[in-house]
């Protein structure tokens, strides 16, 4: 079996121009994989920090710590081990900073080894990652039904143009990815034309999406319905919604703040209005509905409208095991936002997939607001057959090239492979299994 022999950290560049970590790792058979950490904007208070060197020079944002890290820390006590194996790799990364939100290390530096890890141990094998995951982790692969940004709330630098964080659409009803990426097209276009008519189309997001300004957060969702209905489509039927909230950056427990509506909201209000739009317009999921340390709203969210809607832990759970059990004894939440990065390492992230699976949630493998030409997020969602994948909008490279990359596999596996609506109607069956156990 092929062992690490080298491991090399260098500053490359994100999606927003920030200085971002990858990582190589070479084989004793000269084999070579590498990963490129990518990072948040809107962070939860619970996930793996990134290690920023801080000062004035490149807005505190450089990286020079964390690759230091890699290569005079991480790499000798990664040096000789078995490439295949990548759980004890991951343990020797936790085991090096074992400190809950990898301070320490950084988690933009562990993150970027894990995944150079996997890369290397598939390409060591001579398999496409996807396949190598779905064999490692016995998994049945499926091309995931993405969720696609078409607007979205713009940097927090820029200033909001909208509160709710991500506008999506979603194609069940679609036979395939290639038949995905056409209907969004589609609906991209007839939103930007509609912007245009309005005279209201002014840029596009971090994620690629359009960053409109809108009157009222409600306003935006009514364009994106009218957009859906431009381009052919009945809303509800073949296209349906998802949002995300990323109610972190809306305030806190009782204390919610719309710019755009000009409304405080306390949760019970936040819950009317989300279960008004849920009424109104086709939504099918909602991320962060509340903020992170709103778990009694979270619970009341999930008992009212979980049966209707995919309700998402993103910051809530920062693609932790633990977060995941405690918000499933909470019934907080039915499906999971899954981030490498928000846990640090590829095996700890797996454990938080594999907690989420075992109460029968569903998961969304996602990329990050600051991204780059890393396509991993393709071939662990279809390797890992979860069903869903987030990569932000139809625009920008490094989002594109994620789309393609799952038209490749769709290529490689057939489509029979693409889940189509079917990680949406196996967890409402579930539900509706819980539900029978609760009234008997
Ligand atoms: C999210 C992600 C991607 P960020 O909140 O779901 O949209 O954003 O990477 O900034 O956390
Ligand atoms: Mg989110």
């Amino acid at each position: 079996m092929s062992v690490i022999t080298h491991v090399f950290a260098r500053r490359v560049w994100d999606s927003r121009g920030h200085p971002t970590v990858e990582a190589a790792i070479r084989l004793d058979s000269g084999v070579i994989g590498r990963g490129i950490a990518p990072a948040g904007a809107s962070r939860g208070a619970h996930e793996a920090a990134d290690l920023r060197d801080g000062g004035t020079r490149l807005a505190g944002m450089d990286v020079s710590k964390a690759v230091d890290n890699v290569n005079r820390l991480i790499a000798p006590a990664i040096i000789g081990l078995p490439i295949l194996d990548q759980f004890t790799i991951d343990e020797r990364l936790i085991a090096l900073d074992p400190s809950p939100r990898k301070e320490h290390l950084g988690g933009n530096a562990t993150v970027a080894v894990s995944l150079a890890a996997i890369h290397a141990a598939a390409a060591s094998q001579g398999r496409p990652l996807w396949q190598h995951i779905s064999e490692t982790y016995n998994r049945i692969p499926r091309i995931p039904l993405p969720q696609i940004q078409i607007f979205g709330a713009g940097t927090t630098d820029a200033g909001h143009r909208l509160d709710i964080q991500d506008l999506m659409v979603m194609v069940p009803g679609a036979k395939d990815f290639d038949e995905v990426l056409e209907v969004t097209c589609e609906i991209y276009l007839a939103a930007g034309e509609l912007l245009s008519w309005r005279g209201e189309r002014t840029g596009v997001t971090d994620e690629g999406g359009h960053w409109p300004a809108f009157d009222s957060n409600e306003q935006a969702i009514e364009l994106l319905t009218l957009a859906i209905q431009k381009a052919g489509e009945k809303p509800g039927a073949r296209v349906v919604i998802a949002i995300d909230m990323a109610a972190s950056r809306l305030g806190t427990r009782d204390a919610y703040r719309l710019d755009l509506d000009q409304r405080n909201l306390d949760t019970a209000a936040m819950l009317d209005l989300m279960g008004r739009w849920i009424e109104a317009y086709p939504i099918t999921s909602i991320e962060d509905p509340l903020s992170e340390d709103d778990t009694e709203g979270w619970m009341e969210f999930n008992r009212r409208f979980g049966g209707q809607v995919q309700v998402v832990g993103d910051d809530y759970l920062a693609t932790n095991a633990k977060r995941v059990q405690e918000a499933a004894r909470d019934r907080a939440c039915n499906a999971l936002l899954l981030t490498v990065g928000q846990a640090g390492t590829l095996t700890e992230a797996l454990g938080a997939y594999h907690s989420a699976e075992a109460q029968g949630w569903r998961t969304i493998v996602s990329a990050r607001s600051g991204e780059s030409e890393d396509v991993t997020v393709s071939h662990l969602a279809t390797g890992l057959g979860c069903g869903q994948l987030k990569v932000g909008s139809f625009t920008r490279s490094e989002r594109v090239a994620k789309w393609n990359e799952c038209l490749r596999i769709q290529d490689e596996l057939g489509t029979s492979a693409f889940a189509g609506a079917e990680p949406l109607e196996r967890a409402s069956t579930h539900e509706r299994g819980t539900n029978q156990h609760e009234t008997t």
